[in-house]
């Protein structure tokens, strides 16, 4: 039984497509799951879904057609495992999973991390659907890329009734990227991080932004410092905009949560249109992401 006072479980994750995806980790959440398994069926949920297209399952391709996937997950401890460029596996983030329980390792790539995933018995999938193989054979004919299209990860963190904090991500990356390019978010301390004790932060937009500043642990180790999570992501989005000469329209979105519950997401998008989907005892919702002050 959920008390509606309390703070916790509490689970926040980016962009409108957050919001199924949290009630997915909810499910877990609600009913004494730990924060670690809430945060892998939430992602899960979001890369079955073939209408989200820069996930999992429907995500857009790379510039020769194919899709590759990135994720990574961390637990209160700080434990963590990441994919980079998996081809033909639906649920990367259950992969990281895999790459943090089952090695000593923290991230595999490419084919090796592919084959690697089908010996822990994940399924061999087509990644490309229907409608992803459409926009692909659009952007093949005008060579346009258009960076709005297919640029959004999933970054989900939540904390459980134990009081346990876990964070995880998953995307197929920048629509129509370079074949073998690996974003910010299977990289521990650019796209996500946690601090055991401290909070974690999560991150989505152009990944070469993320890795330039190690963004998330930046965040995280600024309210180790004592900042409030939001004043932790400016901090961070402020030294972005600085390394682009002041200009202040990076894609460019984190979100954070500190281990007291309190959270925050900001973004330096000039369409300001970030946004989180938040689940308390108390609430859901979805907000409307501050946008750093000019
Ligand atoms: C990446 N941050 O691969 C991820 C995906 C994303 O805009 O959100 N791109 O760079």
């Amino acid at each position: 039984m959920i008390d509606p006072i309390a703070k916790f479980p509490l689970v926040i994750s980016t962009w409108s497509f957050g919001m199924p995806a949290n009630e997915a980790a909810w499910q877990v959440l609600s009913t004494g799951g730990s924060a670690l398994d809430a945060v892998e069926a939430g992602i899960t949920y979001c890369e079955e879904d073939p209408t989200v297209d820069s996930v999992g399952w429907g995500g857009l391709p790379d510039a020769a057609g194919e899709v590759t996937l990135d994720a990574a997950i961390m637990d209160h401890q700080g434990r963590c495992g990441a994919v980079g460029c998996l081809h033909r596996v639906r649920n990367a983030i259950k992969v990281a999973r895999l790459v943090m329980e089952k090695t000593r390792h923290v991230m595999l790539v490419g084919e090796p991390a592919t084959q690697f995933a089908f010996d822990h018995g994940m399924q061999q999938t087509n990644l490309l659907s229907p409608q992803a193989g459409r926009k692909f054979d659009d952007w093949r004919l005008n060579r346009e890329a258009d960076p709005e299209v297919g640029h959004d990860t999933i970054g989900m963190i939540a904390i459980d009734a134990a009081g346990r904090i876990a964070v995880g991500c998953s995307t197929s990356g920048i629509a129509f990227k370079h074949p073998g390019r690996v974003g910010d978010s299977p990289i521990i301390g650019a796209g996500l991080y946690v601090s055991p004790g401290i909070g974690a932060a999560v991150a989505t937009g152009t990944g070469e932004e993320m890795m330039k500043v190690c963004g998330s642990y930046a965040i995280v180790d600024g309210m180790r410092r004592g900042l409030e999570p939001r004043e932790a992501i400016a901090e961070v989005l402020m030294e972005i905009r600085r390394r682009h000469e002041g200009r202040a329209d990076a894609d460019v979105s984190f979100l954070a949560l500190r281990m007291d519950g309190t959270y925050a997401g900001l973004t330096l998008r000039a369409k300001t249109d970030f946004q989180y989907a938040v689940i308390t005892p108390a609430q859901k919702k979805l907000v409307n992401a501050a946008a750093l002050a000019r």
